[in-house]
């Protein structure tokens, strides 16, 4: 009986997660929490935050809220007027020293645990570098070996830049205005689904259910590459390889953003991901690798953006046109 009852809660639940619907993982407006977690990463992360570090912070406040009120009211000029001259108090001294470090001990074991999971996958199903420039990105993916091809073949790669898509810059150096912008990605993602200053050119394409490795370096400056639902951030530094790992658990669209200011246009250099099934992300390698486009229009012709952005609502643009967008950018460009 009991098992009957387990069987047919399995079906439910199999049934309501294959009917879930693809969704954006991206920022929404006056948010104030995280992004859902879509990656073992990211729920821990979750759980760390919400199971933990939230009640640690909430007693805290609460209790120097009441000590300051404490001190506001009861030792008050007025209510005190002979204050005492007491110096030292060793037991409470000792109180508020083992207590603070008690507290960190608690929070430094679970988070140490967490460190070293986010650090690396032991068995990587397949890596993407990730190159971080002034302004944009570099991916690299590395192919399948051909057939027939010996052991010790040099793998081949696929390996392209992802830039801002937004409306060119004026003669007078002036950026666009948000519905220029808007219309420049419309070229690239139709129905107004795009959104602005996170979408790139070409994005990356990764499979979902896949232990992905990720190594970060960059070419100028010290770059971070960030997706915030997938619970990665990772700092891109010159002369370096710094190592990750994700397994993303959603199909879907993921939007991130360097996170580290690195000069003028760090706002321009985002990150678009679409997870996409492995048949499918199979079809889009070969496609891409094979000559027959670059990876956006391989997106395109594989029809990601009709699957994966269905439940996308279009992009809503201020209706003011006279926002003042039109930033100077420097000279340096
Ligand atoms: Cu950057």
């Amino acid at each position: 009986m009991k098992s009957i009852a387990i069987r047919i809660f399995a079906a439910v639940t199999a049934w309501l997660a294959c009917s879930l619907p693809a969704m954006a993982f991206e920022p929404k407006p006056a948010e104030l929490g995280f992004q859902p977690a879509a990656s073992p990463n990211m729920v821990r992360l979750h759980a760390f935050h919400d199971h933990l570090l939230m009640y640690i912070i909430t007693g805290i406040v609460i209790f120097v809220f009441l000590l300051l009120a404490w001190v506001v009211i009861r030792y008050n000029a007025k209510a005190n007027p002979v204050p005492s001259k007491t110096t030292h108090n060793v037991l409470l001294e000792i109180v508020w020293t083992a207590v603070p470090v008690l507290i960190l001990i608690i929070i430094a074991i679970p988070s140490f645990k967490l460190l070293f999971y986010l650090d690396r996958t032991q068995n990587p199903d397949m890596t993407l570098k990730i190159a971080g420039y002034q302004w944009g990105w570099t991916y690299t993916y590395q192919l399948p070996p051909a057939e027939g091809a010996a052991a010790n073949t040099e793998p081949q790669t696929l390996e392209y830049n992802a830039l801002v898509i937004r409306a060119p810059k004026k003669a007078d150096g002036t950026l666009g205005t948000p519905e220029e912008d808007i219309a420049e990605i419309n070229k690239y993602i139709p129905e107004g689904k795009g959104r602005r200053l996170l979408e790139t050119d070409n994005p990356i394409v990764l499979p979902v259910e896949k232990n992905i490795q990720i190594l970060t370096t960059a070419n100028d400056v010290i770059h971070s590459w960030t997706i915030p639902a997938l619970g990665v951030k990772k700092d891109a530094v010159p002369g370096r390889t710094n190592e990750t790992w994700v397994r993303v658990t959603e199909p879907g669209i993921y939007y991130g953003q360097c996170s580290e200011i690195c000069g003028i246009d760090h706002s321009a250099m985002p990150i678009s991901l679409y997870a996409v099934t492995s048949e499918e992300y199979d079809a889009w390698l070969s496609c891409a690798s094979g000559g027959d486009g670059d990876p956006r229009s391989c997106v395109q012709k594989l029809d990601f953006d009709a699957k994966y952005r269905k439940n996308q609502k279009a992009h809503e643009v201020a209706s003011t046109t006279t926002q003042p967008n039109a930033q100077k950018t420097g000279a340096s460009e």
